[in-house]
């Protein structure tokens, strides 16, 4: 019997694919893929852009503005999705292509998924070089795409029309699978695109995917639950694994029947309410006293879906308890043994509530869960003071507190400066998913097109974006994406005039003011930038205040705005939330004709020796 068959370019083949690919989210079946950004050139307007343009009623094209804006934006779409549903992003070849390989990156080292489809040279070879080809003198197999190899999950080339099945199939099984999930790249040959294949029939039929969740082996499972009743300090901290498990209610189960506190990493924050009394908040170098207090006392840590990164871990010098145990409850086994931690490999949401039902009524200690009751406290009252209103210059704390009283129900996103570590401690997260931090890979102009891609993934929430000055200054132009699109972002930026976090983080060692706030670059003029005429000439509202009082009334009034709103606002560089916080390996030089770089050295040898190595 022979196969029904469709002939079609391999571009349509992918195109066709991608429609139908679905999912079920809260009952319902819709498209797996969002929908694609495209940027188009050479490498992709004839063969890409043709098969997208077919396809349209059934899956979006949007247009960005540059590709790592708009892939970040795809990235975005994807967290705020919980990473049940994503998008693809194409680009040219060349410049177009490079341009994502940052978001790349950023989509590998925080496990989201993502389809990158950049235009590739002629697998032919006919009119080699091409227009932006790279050419290789020793390799003949090298395009400049092979940049994307050590940012993709998975790599595949096309130079073949019928190769594109087999890579599609694993591109879904990387997309979908919560352990591998990352970015996939298709790297699309130019003529291939345009080539016909006859694909059979079977290749398009509807496909619907599902969550899998992992079962923890059995061995590993009765370990860590013997670890969980031997402690008597014993945390829980929460990662994003516990967002993407969609695990939140069975962490509050589990917390509040043994008596954990729970602190929060980054990606992990909003996992509890923050209100929720056993929530104890960011732990880490960005951590609250409460959380970092108990950290350096906890003698087992139970770390749900998190990479430990050095920000969480205090560069591993946190954790001072000589008996410590960590139980990594990971669906990774890279992470789950991260440290000589007992690896405890499954679905977070799974394994917890496996977990609680084995432990049945035991409960970490009365005195433990008191203490950190009476530590939450006493940060609020340290937090409540950062935040208060000021009609001096004000603090990024000081914003954030306006933010959180005029928009209490906003998610709020942000990635890079000295935002993140405030909004850690500070910010007062509801849902989960209210708080969307890129702090994976922090890249200074995710903010304003992630937040495009958060609102496209959920257009009835109200989404706040804070951003420096130089983040704003390094990627901006998907303001214009949100205009187009109308798809209304309220952000705030905070104007320090210059790189805030990286001068006080050059001060702290030993190092003098040099190239990060502007007055202390080399200049012939000092640039003073109108944030505000910038944005509006995007089509954006804004405006500049004076004040947090200001700020306050414009976020109330602006909040019904249907365009893009930008509020700009001065800042002072220098302030920081002092509370909480803990130590952070970042190397001083070891010989210095600056005193202050010694003494800073002198400090950073003694501060070693609280790292713990195994
Ligand atoms: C793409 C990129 N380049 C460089 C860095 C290093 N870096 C981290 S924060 C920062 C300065 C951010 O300045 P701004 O957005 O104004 O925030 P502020 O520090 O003033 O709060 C720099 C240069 C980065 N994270 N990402
Ligand atoms: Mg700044």
């Amino acid at each position: 019997m022979s196969q029904k068959t469709v002939r079609l370019t391999m571009a349509q083949a992918l195109a066709r694919f991608m429609t139908r690919q679905m999912t079920v989210i809260e009952g319902e079946k819709v498209p797996i893929f969002g929908g694609a950004f495209a940027i188009f050139g050479h490498g992709n307007v004839a063969g890409v852009g043709e098969a997208l343009y077919a396809v349209r009623d059934e899956l979006p094209t949007y247009r960005g503005q540059n590709e790592q804006g708009m892939a970040h934006a795809a990235i975005a779409f994807a967290k705020a999705s919980f990473r049940r549903r994503f998008m693809a992003a194409t680009t040219s070849i060349g410049p177009g292509a490079l341009n994502m390989v940052t978001a790349a990156a950023l989509a590998h080292v925080n496990r989201l998924p993502i389809l990158l489809l950049p235009g590739d040279v002629f697998a032919n070879r006919g009119p080699d070089p091409v227009l932006q080809q790279v050419e290789n003198f020793g390799d003949g197999t090298v395009s400049a795409n092979d940049c994307f190899k050590p940012v993709s999950r998975y790599f595949d080339r096309i130079t073949r029309p019928e190769q594109i099945m087999p890579a599609l199939r694993r591109a879904m099984e990387v997309l979908t699978d919560p352990a591998e999930c990352g970015p996939v790249t298709l790297s699309l040959c130019q003529d291939v695109q345009a080539e016909a294949y006859d694909y059979p029939e079977s290749f398009f039929e509807e496909r619907v995917w599902k969550t899998r969740r992992v079962l923890p082996d059995a061995d590993e499972f009765a370990s860590a639950a013997v670890a969980l009743q031997k402690a008597k300090k014993p945390v829980i901290i929460a990662g994003g694994g516990v967002l993407y498990s969609e695990a939140s209610e069975a962490l509050r189960t589990f917390a509040e029947n043994h008596g954990l506190p729970v602190m929060e990493t980054q990606a992990g924050k909003s996992s509890l309410p923050h209100d929720h009394y056993l929530n104890m908040g960011s732990v880490g170098v960005t951590g609250t006293s409460a959380a970092n207090q108990l950290a350096e006392e906890a003698d087992l840590v139970l770390a749900v879906g998190t990479r430990l990164q050095d920000f969480t871990t205090g560069s591993w010098a946190l954790f001072r308890n000589e008996d410590l145990e960590i139980v990594g409850l990971n669906v990774q086994p890279f992470d789950a043994g991260k440290h000589g931690a007992m690896p405890l490999v499954g679905d977070a949401r799974t394994t917890l509530e496996a977990l609680d039902a084995s432990l049945g009524g035991w409960q970490a200690d009365q005195d433990w869960t008191d203490s950190a009751l009476k530590g939450k406290a006493e940060w609020l009252e340290a937090a409540g003071r950062a935040t208060a209103p000021t009609n001096e210059l004000p603090s990024d704390a000081q914003v954030i507190g306006a933010v959180q009283r005029a928009r209490d129900n906003a998610i709020l996103v942000c990635a890079a400066g000295g935002l993140p570590g405030e909004l850690h401690k500070l910010w007062q997260a509801r849902g989960p998913g209210s708080y969307h931090l890129e702090y994976g890979f922090s890249t200074m102009g995710y903010e304003i097109a992630g937040g495009l891609g958060v609102k496209l993934a959920r257009p009835y929430d109200d989404v706040v974006v804070m951003v420096g000055d130089g983040s704003y200054m390094m990627l901006n132009s998907e303001i214009a994406s949100s205009i187009m699109l109308g798809a209304k972002l309220t952000i705030v930026l905070l104007d320090n005039a210059g790189y805030g976090c990286i001068n006080r983080l050059q001060m702290a060692t030993g190092g003098a003011n040099f190239n990060n706030l502007l007055k202390d670059t080399y200049h012939e003029v000092l640039p003073q930038i109108d944030f505000a005429a910038h944005a509006a000439s995007m089509g954006a509202v804004a405006r500049k205040v004076a004040s947090i009082a200001e700020l306050e009334a414009a976020l109330k009034e602006t909040e019904r705005e249907t365009r893009t709103t930008v509020l700009v606002i001065d800042t002072d560089p220098l302030i920081t939330t002092e509370a909480g916080g803990a130590w952070w390996d970042v190397a001083v030089p070891e010989v210095s004709d600056r005193k202050q770089v010694n003494a800073a050295r002198k400090d950073y040898e003694q501060a070693l020796k609280d790292q713990k190595h195994v």
